[in-house]
């Protein structure tokens, strides 16, 4: 065979073992392709590397050369033929079960504490009966907890063993003195009723949402920090009857129009008549808080003039309307920050 006629065959059978390689469809077509060109036993190429034997003696290198040259080639388009199919499996099924219409997996976020959420809807409510929001400091001096309220000196809610007071009350100048104001984490809201008045002339209508502070053991109804919500309105002629209107107003925008709410005689030093306010709803009665008509001791406090104005007052327990409004039963739920039981309100 002429040195021309064996590289016109090498040059024939490379095209036609290439295209065949590259159009294998899956593995078995590229196996079967491989064994007809490249088999060890009766692949073409074993055929033309016969042929080299009928090369004229001079003709041999380059012949064997141009031969070397085409199997290196011809084994490289088969590797990249495996590889193309491979790529293919691996992509393959999975693209071909890709459906875009199905959702996505949703992002789990955070929800919002439930007390922070009653305390939103809470604001919300009295917002719209004509309560606007006030703040007061949590630590808070005598005077704002207990005096102005009418609570003297001597008063048992006043036992250090009943408040967290600061263990060094302060001077101005940063220094631990006895004579110092004592200080003390607030035991309740009412001292924003004070701070309010003090700032403010009549008429008032205000509320204030927030923490206060009792050394008492925690249990299913109490916990050592808890949240209330005071309201304060005071104008000219406001009765007890304004009162329980706005109490059974905010029980039913809270829970639903088949709430309950009884007054109980009570006593507030800083309210006359007091009463405790209990609420039922789907369930027996609970007491929400304390309530009553703002004693002329604290309008005097304030400066206000009794005779001229007269007001009412009510300070609820937060934890206990989040936990009846959603059936928890033991309100130290709230604050063991389990988010199985945080998720359930998102
Ligand atoms: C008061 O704190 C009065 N300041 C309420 C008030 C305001 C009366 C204005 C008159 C006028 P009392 O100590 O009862 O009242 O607390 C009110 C409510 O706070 C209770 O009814 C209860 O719902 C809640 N509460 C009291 N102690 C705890 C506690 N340790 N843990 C959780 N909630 C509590």
């Amino acid at each position: 065979m002429s040195l021309e006629s064996f590289i016109a065959a090498l040059d024939a059978f490379s095209r036609e073992a290439a295209a065949a390689f590259a159009s294998a469809e899956n593995e078995e077509s590229l196996e079967a392709a491989r064994v007809k060109y490249l088999g060890a036993r009766s692949g073409q190429l074993k055929d033309l590397q016969k042929g080299l034997g009928q090369i004229a003696p001079a003709d041999r290198p380059a012949a064997g050369k141009r031969f070397n040259e085409l199997k290196v080639g011809i084994e490289e388009a088969l590797r990249q033929a495996t590889a193309r199919l491979k790529q293919g499996s691996a992509a393959g099924p999975r693209a071909q079960h890709f459906d875009p219409t199905i959702p996505g997996t949703r992002r789990r976020i955070g929800c919002l504490h439930p007390l922070t959420q009653t305390i939103a809807e809470l604001k919300d409510i009295m917002g719209r009966l004509g309560f606007t929001a006030a703040d007061g400091p949590e630590v808070e001096d005598e005077r704002h907890n207990f005096e102005a309220l009418n609570i003297p000196p001597e008063h048992p809610a006043r036992d250090a063993l009943d408040n967290f007071y600061l263990a060094a009350a302060e001077t101005t100048a940063g220094a631990a003195s006895p004579g110092a104001k004592a200080r003390l984490l607030r035991s309740q809201t009412s001292t924003v009723q004070i701070r309010v008045m003090e700032q403010t002339t009549p008429p008032i209508r205000i509320i204030s949402c927030g923490r206060v502070y009792r050394p008492d053991t925690a249990d299913a109804t109490h916990y050592p920090m808890f949240h209330q919500i005071e309201g304060l309105l005071i104008d000219r002629h406001v009765t007890m009857a304004d009162l329980k209107s706005v109490l059974r107003l905010f029980a039913r925008s809270f829970f639903a129009d088949d709430v309950h709410i009884r007054f109980r005689p009570s006593f507030f030093p800083f309210t006359e008549p007091s009463v405790e306010v209990d609420m039922s709803w789907r369930d027996g009665w609970i007491e929400m808080g304390g309530a009553g008509m703002v004693d002329p001791n604290v309008l005097q406090a304030v400066g206000y003039d009794p005779e001229e104005y007269s007001g009412f007052a009510f300070g609820l327990g937060i934890e206990r309307v989040c936990a009846r409004r959603h059936g928890v039963t033991d309100i130290r739920e709230f604050f063991k920050n389990d988010v199985r039981f945080l998720r359930q309100f998102g």
